[in-house]
């Protein structure tokens, strides 16, 4: 992974170099003979690459080296699937490896990257292995191109013990005279954008079918990505600004402009602006091999919302399939996406991965200027731009219209009977505070050397400032009158009042609400007290694996990379809430004790636990999703007949509590304790 654009012969790390076969050198090389193969400084391990008989590379060889790689342009996502399909069908470790060696420096080193860490993370004999922050392969994806002058600069002036971080300063994308800037700490979140980068790695859209159909792939892209907005929303509420405006009309300009400030070291092409009300074209690309009207996008829009109030879609063999009170939103969500399991992709088309396209490629829609897609077409950039959320506000919008034509929970399908929950607080850590919660500033230093090709080598730090939380802990009472028995603990949390500052109903607050924990409990019977930390949380992963520590993770020589556990699925435990307001930031907290018996999945497979910190918004790997109920329960559905209120929602086994979030604006020092503060 390290270093993606330079040979693979070229040693990577101080101790060790791949000692390759004549025949995998490229053609400029191989006429410098054999001697380049084994160029290695003193004591470095060499590692023989295994002569294999090669695999059939034309399709993915068809991406020039130079250009940009998108999981969104069908022409590029061939190329993935044939690239992950050559990875997953190597017979062994010996094989995999010598795949790699050859393709790498043939091949585009985005799609490589993808298509490599796709088959690591699905391949049973490299299951254990754990794969390099891509913020560390492709820093440009992630940070402001002057940051890499200055790297340049620190890294050949300066000795390695006396570098210093090099700060990226908090508010370089744009100023406080756009309103949308407000929120573009969330947006340009480290820990955010890897998640999402890693999300669709362990869900690729495309492959090999052994790989793609995963249990309820296209109920979480729903899910995930509805979490996403809400999330978003509730963080645009507390800056004052109101909730994102969905995109439904694409002959529409769109207001939000957005200039990234990023600057591909690998690509020729940079990554372009959007202006403020650009417009959306017909996309006609010879380059991409790729041709679509907004038209085709309104006809498929317009065949989801006819499939979904007539409750069936209609299969390649016009037989019709139900969207049945289960299935519909899972088999809706490949439609949507689309995944290759989609039921009709003629029929219903590619909506959101085309949508990610015609936006991307506003600004040379027919490739006039040779210019390249912006970073919606990327899944490790799109969420730090505007628009992103405004494109799955309308994508969200198509589910949230099937949800509604579904049954809604009866009191005794949100009933525990027997179960009621008497108390519900949260306390800071080491404070005696109670239902106040605190957020500051954080730095956080990335390291940039796997991805920079110049020399000197050895680290350069780069110094991110991205919002954080004090610890705190639930505690939950909750008396039980029948037999010893389990339960499902679902802790989420919404604003209180909306836009205007009025209360909020449920119909719209349930889409408000984002998750913030979920668990299986034990009840004995009489009265049981349940405590919680933040941090143990069911949809985030531990800080570290976002920010290493860097002094003491960094592998000493000779230890192998599989020891870091880096399962990088998750969202980042430092957004677990939302920044909150200088005043206090008025909430509702929420909990429900389900009855497990209607929760629980039958899965003998073993699965893979070391991975399964965010289990609510990425699955276990290789297992069923843990929790049988449907995604987002209770609140996926309208609320019942008559109930306005959460207070009116809520069963004996369900409580609520207010909180308020208070933001300091004050940032601490890297590796600072958190609970010092
Ligand atoms: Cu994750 Cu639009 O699906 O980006």
């Amino acid at each position: 992974f390290d270093r993606p654009t330079e040979p693979v012969f070229v040693p990577k790390g101080d101790n060790e170099v791949f000692v390759v076969p004549e025949e995998y050198l490229t053609d400029r090389f191989k006429p410098l003979g054999s001697g380049l193969t084994d160029r290695v400084g003193g004591g470095a391990k060499k590692i023989t690459v295994k002569k294999i008989s090669l695999p059939d590379l034309s399709l993915p060889m068809q991406l020039d080296r130079r250009a940009k790689f998108s999981l969104f342009i069908p022409s590029h996502r061939k190329m993935a699937a044939r690239l992950i399909e050559v990875f997953m069908g190597m017979r062994n470790l010996e094989d995999f490896e010598s795949a790699a060696v050859y393709t790498r420096d043939r091949l585009n080193p985005h799609l490589y990257t993808y298509a490599l860490s796709v088959a690591i993370y699905h391949r049973p004999d490299t299951k254990d292995l754990n794969l390099p922050s891509l913020a560390e392969i492709f820093p440009d994806k992630f940070m402001d191109k002057s940051l890499f002058a200055r790297a340049r600069e620190e890294s050949n002036l300066v000795e390695i013990n006396q570098r210093e971080p090099i700060e990226i300063p908090r508010d370089y994308t744009a100023s406080d005279l756009d309103h949308e800037h407000r929120v573009a700490y969330f947006r340009e979140d480290l820990g955010i954008n890897l998640h999402h980068w890693h999300w669709h790695l362990v869900y690729p859209h495309d492959g090999p079918r052994s790989i793609v159909q995963k249990d309820r792939r296209g109920e979480l892209f729903y899910y995930m990505h509805q979490q996403v907005l809400a999330r978003f929303n509730m963080e645009r509420l507390c800056n004052n600004l109101a909730r994102v405006k969905r995109f439904i009309n694409w002959r529409e300009p769109i207001e939000e402009g957005y200039f990234p400030k990023l600057d591909s070291l690998t690509a020729s092409r940079n990554w372009p602006p959007r202006f403020n009300n650009s417009k959306l074209s017909d996309i006609y690309r010879e380059i991409d091999n790729m041709k679509f009207d907004i038209q085709d996008l309104e006809r498929w829009r317009d065949r989801v919302f006819a499939a979904i109030h007539s409750g069936t879609v209609v299969d390649g063999d016009g037989k019709f399939v139900e969207l049945s009170e289960s299935r519909g939103i899972d088999i809706l969500g490949n439609i949507l996406e689309s995944s290759v399991l989609s039921t009709n992709r003629n029929m219903y088309g590619d909506i959101h991965n085309l949508g990610h396209v015609a936006i991307a490629l506003c600004h040379d829609p027919e490739g006039k200027h040779l210019e390249t897609f912006s970073i919606m077409g990327d899944t490790a950039t799109a969420m730090r731009d505007p628009i992103f959320y405004r494109w799955h506000g309308f994508i969200d919008d198509l589910f949230q219209e099937h949800k509604n034509t579904l049954p809604r929970y009866t009191t005794q399908q949100l009933g525990y009977s027997g179960v009621r929950v008497t108390l519900l607080e949260v306390q800071t850590d080491k404070t005696q505070i109670k239902n106040k919660l605190f957020t500051f500033w954080q730095q956080s230093d990335v390291d940039l050397s796997r991805g920079l090709d110049f020399t000197p080598r050895g680290p350069v730090l780069a110094r991110f400032t991205h919002l954080q939380h004090r610890p705190f802990t639930y505690k939950i009472m909750v008396e039980n009158t029948g037999s010893p028995r389990m339960g499902t603990c679902r802790i989420f949390m919404a604003p209180k009042f909306d836009e205007r500052s009025l209360p909020m109903l449920l119909r719209d607050q349930k889409n408000f609400f984002v998750e913030l924990d979920k668990f299986t409990v034990n009840l004995k019977t009489g009265k049981n007290t349940i405590t919680r930390k933040s941090a143990e949380s069911s949809v985030t992963i531990p800080f570290e694996k976002t920010f290493r520590n860097l002094d003491n993770q960094r592998p000493a020589a000779g230890v192998q990379l599989e020891q870091f556990n880096y399962c990088g699925c998750g969202w980042p435990q430092h957004m677990l809430i939302c920044k909150g307001t200088s005043e206090g930031y008025a909430c509702q907290l929420f909990v429900m004790i389900s009855d497990f018996k209607d929760d629980r999945v039958e899965d003998n497979n073993q699965g893979d636990n070391r991975c399964a910190d965010a289990v609510s918004y990425c699955g276990i790997r290789n297992k069923m999703y843990p929790d049988k109920r449907s995604m987002g329960f209770p609140f996926d559905r309208q609320p019942r007949e008559g109930v306005d209120t959460i207070e009116q929602f809520l069963t004996p086994n369900m409580r609520i509590v207010d909180v308020a979030v208070h933001h300091t604006n004050t940032t601490v020092r890297p590796g600072v304790i958190l609970e010092d503060n």
